[in-house]
């Protein structure tokens, strides 16, 4: 009798969709909730922990969540781009703020082996002298997946690099090579890149089971040591003044 069934389904109220709904988009949203601290320490070839390398994690299988189009920022400081290499998703935004009390210079670079690999945004803009109360700023948004090298034509020494990723969860390490990252619940697949690689490194698989958990993770190289930062002196109480 397919009549009758169609007679009951006419029956049912209608608002009772719209709430199944909203159920299943929350769904979706919660396991971003459940999440576990993973602390990966990155060593290089020789078993040294290297700084500035970025860990991603995607999950392994499933839906993963949308980016956040969150705001990265860059100083001009001392002369050196602070932080020295820097990440953001994908539609993110990086925010170049000049402190030092005179103009930089920002443009893009090619990287990758020899810098052959052209930057996945160009750019070029100058920064004029920050002021107390001002620091001039410009803000880039990043719209695809890959590297910039960035440099400054009026300090040839000035180097940085911006990482765009497609990974909605990752971190820098730090100076004893650290990077922690609040990451999803269950298997995921974690890649490793640095701004010195030659080669893509390939991923590995990790679990995230709640709580925190430390691993070690190599990369398929020794990267060069950076030079440390150069004190520059000045006056405590103004950073503008040298
Ligand atoms: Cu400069």
């Amino acid at each position: 009798m397919p009549a009758m069934n169609v007679t009951l389904s006419s029956l049912r109220p209608r608002r009772f969709w719209p709430s199944l709904v909203l159920v299943a988009a929350v769904g979706l949203l919660a396991p971003l909730a459940h999440a576990g601290i993973l602390e990966v320490t990155v060593l290089g070839a020789n078993g040294q922990p290297v700084p500035d390398a970025v860990v991603q994690l995607r999950r392994a299988a499933g839906i993963q969540p949308l980016l956040r189009a969150d705001t990265a920022v860059i100083g001009q400081k001392d002369i050196r781009f602070d932080p020295f290499v820097t990440v953001v998703p994908v539609g993110g935004t990086v925010r170049f703020v000049n402190r030092d009390r005179f103009d930089h210079h920002v443009r893009s670079m090619p990287g990758g082996p020899l810098s052959t690999v052209p930057p996945v945004k160009d750019f070029e803009f100058r920064l004029g002298p920050a002021r107390a109360g001002n620091e001039p700023s410009a803000d880039l948004k990043m719209d695809a997946p890959g590297h910039i090298s960035i440099g400054c034509h009026l300090h040839g020494s000035m180097r940085g690099h911006i990482l765009v990723t497609t990974s909605p969860w990752y971190a820098v390490t730090d100076a004893n090579g650290k990077a922690v990252i609040d990451g999803p619940e269950g298997a995921s697949e974690m890649r490793l890149w640095h701004p010195e690689q030659l080669i893509e490194q390939p991923a590995q698989p990790v679990t995230v089971s709640g709580g925190r958990a430390s691993i070690q993770a190599k990369l398929n190289f020794t990267p060069p040591r950076r030079r440390p930062a150069r004190p520059q002196g000045g006056d405590p109480a103004d950073p503008y003044k040298y």
